[in-house]
């Protein structure tokens, strides 16, 4: 139960304070306050409401609280950052939408959305793409990488560092997988991501998109079968408790892309608008680092709490591989083969 309770009180909390400008954690309320909590002089900060999907556990949120540090501390205060974790201010899309409307100012989500925003971001969502999470790195940070997060400007976001969420591996309550034939007939959550869908659907399975604040309570309700997400989620978020197997599917990176309101952004000095960026940057290397440390560790977490560890063999990994491929040539084909091949050659190139 330690997820679901947790995460609806926070939730109404957030609301409440979201709404009056405070958040759950240690953050200002945008007036500067002493020790002796007596509000000083109140100064007119600029605030940053950056909210994510994952827990206060998660690499993610100690990203988060990284650049609230970075940034409060480079600018004095003249710029505070309250954080917002576990879908507390609402889904990746429905974050980013906030954003591009101006009533919040940062969020963190998955390529897999975004792609809906920006199509070409498909591309960092086919199966198989990156061999490593160096290699990922490589691309992301490089002028490839900075070429896509050039395109969410259309869409009135400023993408300003990629962050890790990782190596996607699949979970379920109902059979250990160990082929591409044991996705027959499971009914699997996806992101919010048709190449997701058809993917999963290429392989047999019953895929269904949903928002990943609804994912818990489907796997306990049994309204799905299963999910799949990198080591860390699985382990952070409590799935052990509503989830028996896990094999290592390893059949997506995820980067995530740390983006704020276009307008926000704009409305900043050019000082600020450096420290901010150069701040992502930092708690963004600061946050892979973690989520690659604790990796391994969460994968052996899980098995102690019960699940079955199955191993993906080479040879059924290239089914998998087959039986996706028509989906990744249909999708290279609607974002433009130019845009996909600068990707391949940037991964050929990094190896
Ligand atoms: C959290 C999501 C999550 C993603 C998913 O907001 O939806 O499964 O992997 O990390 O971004």
């Amino acid at each position: 139960m330690k997820k679901l309770m947790s995460s609806f009180l926070i939730g109404s909390m957030a609301v409440l304070l979201a709404a009056c400008g405070g958040s759950d954690s240690t953050q200002g309320n945008g007036s500067a306050s002493n020790e002796g909590g007596e509000a000083t002089e109140q100064v007119d900060s600029k605030t940053i409401r950056a909210g994510i999907g994952l827990n206060s556990e998660h690499p993610q949120y100690k990203g988060l609280e990284k650049f609230k540090e970075l940034v409060e501390e480079r600018t004095e205060g003249a710029i505070v950052v309250e954080t917002y974790h576990s879908g507390q201010l609402g889904d990746d899309r429905s974050m980013m939408e906030a954003l591009q409307l101006g009533t919040q100012e940062v969020t963190v989500p998955s390529t897999a959305p975004i792609a809906n925003f920006v199509s070409e971001f498909s591309v960092f969502d086919f199966p198989f793409l990156f061999p490593s999470s160096e290699v990922a790195d490589q691309v992301l940070d490089g002028e490839v990488g900075q070429g896509f997060l050039d395109r969410l400007e259309d869409q009135s976001l400023v993408g300003l560092a990629y962050w890790e969420n990782g190596f996607r591996n699949l979970t379920n309550s109902k059979q250990a997988v160990a082929t591409a034939e044991d996705f027959k007939g499971l009914t699997i959550r996806t992101m919010e991501n048709d190449l997701h869908l058809e993917a999963f659907r290429a392989l047999g399975a019953n895929p269904t998109p949903m928002a990943f604040t609804e994912l818990f309570t489907a796997m306990q309700q049994g309204t799905v079968d299963g999910q799949e997400n990198p080591y860390a989620t699985i382990y952070l978020e409590g799935y052990s408790e509503v989830q028996k197997h896990v094999s290592n599917t390893n059949h997506i990176y995820s980067p995530f892309v740390f983006m704020m309101s276009k307008t926000f952004f704009d409305s900043l000095t050019e000082e600020e608008q450096e420290i901010v960026s150069e701040a992502a940057l930092e708690a963004g290397a600061y946050q892979r680092e973690l989520n690659r440390e604790a990796n391994e560790t969460y994968l052996a977490n899980l098995q102690e709490e019960g699940m079955t560890y199955t191993e993906i063999s080479e040879e059924e990994r290239q089914k998998m591989i087959e039986a996706v491929q028509p989906i990744i040539d249909k999708y290279a084909e609607n974002i433009g083969t130019d845009v996909v091949e600068e990707v391949y050659s940037a991964i050929e190139a990094a190896q």
